[in-house]
């Protein structure tokens, strides 16, 4: 028995699938889960002290790589003067003028304490704002386990293959509709059809919980154009993409401007935050300036705020992205070169420091695409890969992620072991 099947068993006494996120479980992979114990750079440990090269990085947060010790040194300083206050600090007030330095479409912004918290309720803000009640969605799209929106999810929903989850009534979820991800003729339509209920439109501007999905520009312009067109709040859920795909973000790198904008992930460099942001007028409208009601005992945590403003200070750095993406496309596309030379169905998208993995001839552009990867042949790739040392997300239905501390070291120990799996598969 390995420490990762001996301490699974003993968590599934007292926490339920033995994990603290769905994900976790292998449950789209099989096996045991791998319980990790420590980390750093691109390397992570297993209970049993065996290496792996990262390639989830904690679902996005880890983009400098673990344990950066400019990062860590932040969090024991902040530590060292308490860790929360539940009162207003000159950190949260540092982190909120980073962000909206970076972000020019946030003239301000709220912080929080994950992702889930930013796209709840940004969506409760856009309603206050709107007077409106409907939502749109795209399915394979995730935002947390937000009721109203976890309908068609992707990730976690979309892995155990239940797309919809229990314990949401009915009237939850009536007034939430779900698109098709790039399909601009219905997006059109359902404006047409009813574009003055809609209080606001919901996407992530790079899908990344089917599987990385990449936008379309005209899919992204129409989403601009009909939410301006007809009064909806256009938000960005950039909690995966932010600082991700690039120092400004999905918006930035697609020149297209939202309302709001949910971040989470890379901007707590490992620690609790989430945040949500945009337009003054319609920021005002949550308390205690407005009416749309909002709270949370550790939003804007000190020591979380202490992780987040380093981690963005040094992903932001000139030349930083630049690496980033060079690094996710040696990878993708060593990986391509590889399977494809020995046979296989399989092709990779890289968009910034984050990527697909597909076991199709080409990217999927929409959810009914990604159903049509091989699940079966991922998961022995996975697990293939897994026995060589290199962690790849434990599901066909996630996006990884690569970091400033991937090296061609890594990557190159990377593409070896799939070389071994492609030639003898
Ligand atoms: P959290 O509540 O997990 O911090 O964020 C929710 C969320 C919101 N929006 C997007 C675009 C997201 O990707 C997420 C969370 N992503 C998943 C990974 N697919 C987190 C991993 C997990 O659920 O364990």
């Amino acid at each position: 028995m390995t420490k990762s099947q001996t301490l699974f068993e003993q968590s599934l006494v007292h926490i339920p699938g033995g994990v603290n996120s769905p994900v976790r479980a292998f449950g789209s992979v099989g096996g045991t889960p791998v319980f990790f114990q420590r980390a750093k750079g691109a390397l992570i440990w297993d209970a049993d002290g065996k290496p792996y090269i990262d390639y989830v990085g904690s679902w996005g947060p880890m983009i400098l790589g673990h344990a950066d010790s400019d990062v860590i040194d932040a969090v024991c300083d902040a530590a060292k003067n308490g860790l929360s206050f539940g009162a207003p600090t000159s950190l949260e007030l540092e982190m909120a003028d980073l962000l909206c330095r970076l972000l020019p479409s946030m003239d301000q912004v709220r912080l929080v304490s994950s992702g889930t918290e930013a796209t709840m309720s940004a969506i409760r803000l856009a309603r206050g704002y709107t007077g409106r009640s409907t939502i749109v969605k795209f399915e394979g799209c995730y935002h947390g386990h937000v009721d109203s929106l976890l309908v068609k999810a992707g990730s976690g929903a979309l892995t155990f293959g239940n797309p919809s989850s229990a314990g949401i009534p009915e009237d939850t979820t009536r007034h939430t509709l779900v698109l098709g991800y790039n399909d601009v003729s219905q997006l059109e339509e359902t404006f047409s059809a009813m574009g003055d209920r809609i209080a606001a439109v919901i996407v992530e501007p790079v899908a990344g919980n089917m599987n990385l999905v990449a936008p379309s520009m005209e899919f992204l312009h129409a989403l601009r154009r009909l939410c301006t067109e007809h009064g909806a709040v256009l938000i960005f859920d950039e909690v995966m993409t932010g600082f991700r795909v690039g120092a400004s973000c999905a918006q930035g790198l697609f020149g297209i401007t939202p309302d709001l904008t949910t971040l989470g992930k890379v901007i707590g460099g490992g620690m609790p935050v989430g945040a949500f942001g945009g337009k003054r007028e319609i920021m005002q409208c949550i308390a205690p300036v407005g009416a749309v009601y909002q709270a949370g005992t550790l939003s804007g945590n000190p020591v979380a705020m202490a992780a987040g403003i380093v981690t963005l200070n040094k992903a932001t750095a000139p030349g930083f992205h630049e690496s980033l993406a060079a690094k996710a496309v040696k990878l993708t596309e060593g990986l391509v070169s590889i399977a494809t030379s020995h046979g296989f169905r399989f092709s990779a998208k890289a968009v910034g420091g984050m990527f697909g993995l597909y076991f199709r001839e080409a990217p999927p552009s929409s959810y009914a695409e990604v159903m049509e990867c091989d699940k079966t042949a991922f998961n022995k790739f996975f697990h293939f890969m897994l026995g060589e040392g290199v962690y790849f997300a434990p599901s066909a239905f996630e996006a990884g992620f690569v970091s400033g501390a991937h090296g061609d070291q890594e990557i190159d120990r990377t593409l070896q072991a799939a070389e071994r799996y492609f030639s003898r598969a």
